[in-house]
């Protein structure tokens, strides 16, 4: 095996956000280097051990084939002697978490842009993932960034490319590429967390109906909902992983699931339970017969009925974390439970060394991401499997398990609103000037503004401290609005507004309740000053 040193130069924008790398397909395509020089610089800067193994996927988007060949030339010039590529290259994020914490691998990269667009003229990502099975920590991130700042050059295998079609080893010197299924260990563990019984019963007389969005569940949910648990394959919808994902948006929500959501609000809807996943397979949106489950909600109610799921029924249960944006509905169920509830920055990663510690068992955010302890990822399949227990449990229907719910804790009516194509620099002076705001005469439904500031967190577990993660005012317990700039796009700045209004009364309509408290918080962030229109072009 020839082992070449190329020579590169640094690109400025390879700072990761949220989650992962994220630019254009076209960056990548067109841009000399600019895939090697981001793994190089991530290869080098994480400090492990070279034979152990490392992981390689992808959601199956243009582009991945690409990325997956040549970053495993670059690890076999790197050194790394145990690569395990999935085969056709497919491995959903959660299935990614779960390899590498049953490997012991050390490292993973999945090739996704989440729920962007594919295609030549959509998106591409590069998340990669550490040995606890999470996404790398800021930590990492700031260091792999601060090396691609200074790449000079790169080295890369003179090898062939893998055939990815059939498991199998290929020997390159003392190192091994192993082609793997990606599907089989994540299906096991899933049977390992839920009783599949119980679900299978269910489903004898009630249907599931779910949305692969041309992504990576596809196989995934033909394996667990077909053939683990007898759901017609009919009613797993756009089941095979496609390039561009039909040109569609493979973004799990009521918007861009609209087949499914339509569906679910027909009056003669025949399915008990309607969810969807996003491209990479982290994501979930559940929806019941003329009933959307916030998600938000979603990770109150599986806090609340978390019994009736096996995977919490054998250790106790101690803790809860949601990202800051994420409605207060966990916190009250965490109150009744008498348990530690977290409130932590925008992003998975925040959640991996409190799940470490075994401080929460179950996590999730406003953005439809819900997950427990078994991975380090936000798990879309492990979500609607959740609810099938509770329903297969409760023997009721959605609305009714919403209904009691809100009875029992009142109700976060909840709201974020999506600004777009804002100019980067309009997004970060929003940001800057907030801090400057008079706060003496806020008030909101006659209660006065408690607290207000931009938020910062303190991990408890090692005490490392991060600041301006969003900027939040709050009314108490009973209203809080929530200001950010995503850190997932592609092109230009998206502020997100995210509102939320407590009431006992819990029949009442969610955008109604909202409106107010969005004229209030759009009047404080003064959005017709650096924008040209103050009108969302998303509601989620
Ligand atoms: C968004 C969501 C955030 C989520 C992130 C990654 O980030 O708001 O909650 O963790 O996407 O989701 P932002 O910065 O655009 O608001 V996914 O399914 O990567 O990977
Ligand atoms: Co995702």
């Amino acid at each position: 095996m020839n082992i070449n040193t190329v020579v590169t130069a640094p690109y400025a924008d390879q700072c990761p956000g949220t989650s992962g790398l994220r630019k254009k397909t076209q960056t990548f395509i067109t841009q000399a280097n600019y895939l090697e020089n981001y793994i190089q610089s991530c290869l080098c800067v994480v400090d492990v051990d070279k034979h152990q193994p490392i992981i390689i996927g992808g959601d199956g988007r243009y582009y991945n084939d690409i990325a997956i060949q040549q970053t495993i030339r670059i690890a076999l010039g790197n050194g790394f002697t145990d690569i395990r590529v999935c085969q056709r290259g497919l491995l959903s994020t959660p299935a990614c978490s779960h390899l590498i914490r049953h490997c012991q691998a050390t490292l993973g990269f999945v090739f996704s842009a989440s729920h962007n667009p594919g295609g030549e003229n959509g998106d591409v990502g590069i998340k990669l993932n550490v040995a606890n099975g999470g996404p790398a920590p800021v930590s990492l991130t700031d260091e792999i960034y601060a090396y691609s700042q200074q790449i000079s050059h790169y080295v890369i295998a003179d090898t062939a490319d893998i055939d990815l079609m059939d498991c199998q080893y290929y020997r390159f010197g003392e190192a091994r590429v192993a082609v793997i299924d990606g599907v089989g260990d994540y299906v096991k563990l899933m049977q390992s967390l839920f009783d599949f019984a119980l679900i299978r019963d269910y489903l004898t007389s009630n249907r599931l109906q779910f949305d692969a969005m041309h992504a990576i569940t596809g196989p995934y949910a033909k394996a667990i909902f077909v053939d683990c648990l007898g759901v017609d394959a009919n009613d797993i919808l756009n089941a095979t992983p496609l390039p561009d994902f039909a040109g569609q948006h493979p973004d799990p929500s009521p918007t861009t699931a609209k087949t499914l959501y339509n569906t679910a609000m027909s009056p003669d809807c025949p399915f008990s339970l309607l969810a969807a996943s996003d491209g990479d397979g982290d994501r979930n949106m559940i929806v019941g017969h003329k009933l959307f489950v916030n998600p938000s909600d979603s990770l109150a109610v599986i806090a609340a009925n978390h019994t009736a799921i096996k995977q919490f029924q054998s250790l106790p249960f101690v803790g809860v974390a949601r990202s800051l944006p994420t409605s207060r509905a966990v916190d009250v169920v965490a109150n009744a439970l008498g348990i530690d509830c977290y409130e932590t920055p925008t992003g998975w990663k925040f959640f991996g060394n409190l799940l470490d510690a075994n401080r929460i068992n179950l996590c999730g955010e406003e953005s439809f991401g819900t997950s427990g302890h078994h991975i380090r990822e936000k798990d879309g399949i492990w979500a609607v499997l959740c609810w099938l227990s509770i329903l297969a449990t409760q023997k009721q229907s959605v609305s009714a398990v919403m209904q009691s719910h809100w009875a029992r804790f009142g109700r976060h009516y909840y709201a974020r609103y999506d600004f777009e194509g804002l100019s980067v620099q309009a997004g970060e002076q929003i940001l800057a000037d907030l801090t400057q705001k008079d706060t003496k005469s806020l008030q909101f439904n006659q209660q006065d503004c408690t607290e207000l500031g931009h938020f910062s967190y303190t991990d408890p577990t090692n005490q490392s401290h991060i600041s301006h993660q969003g900027y939040q005012v709050k009314f108490g317990e009973s209203a809080r609005f929530v200001v950010r700039l995503s850190g997932t796009g592609t092109v230009g700045a998206t502020l997100r507004l995210y509102l939320e209004v407590f009431d006992s009364d819990f029949m009442q309509q969610p955008d109604v309740v909202v409106a107010p408290l969005a004229q209030h918080a759009l009047a404080f962030i003064d959005l017709a000053r650096y924008h040209h229109t103050t009108q969302p072009t998303a509601i989620v």
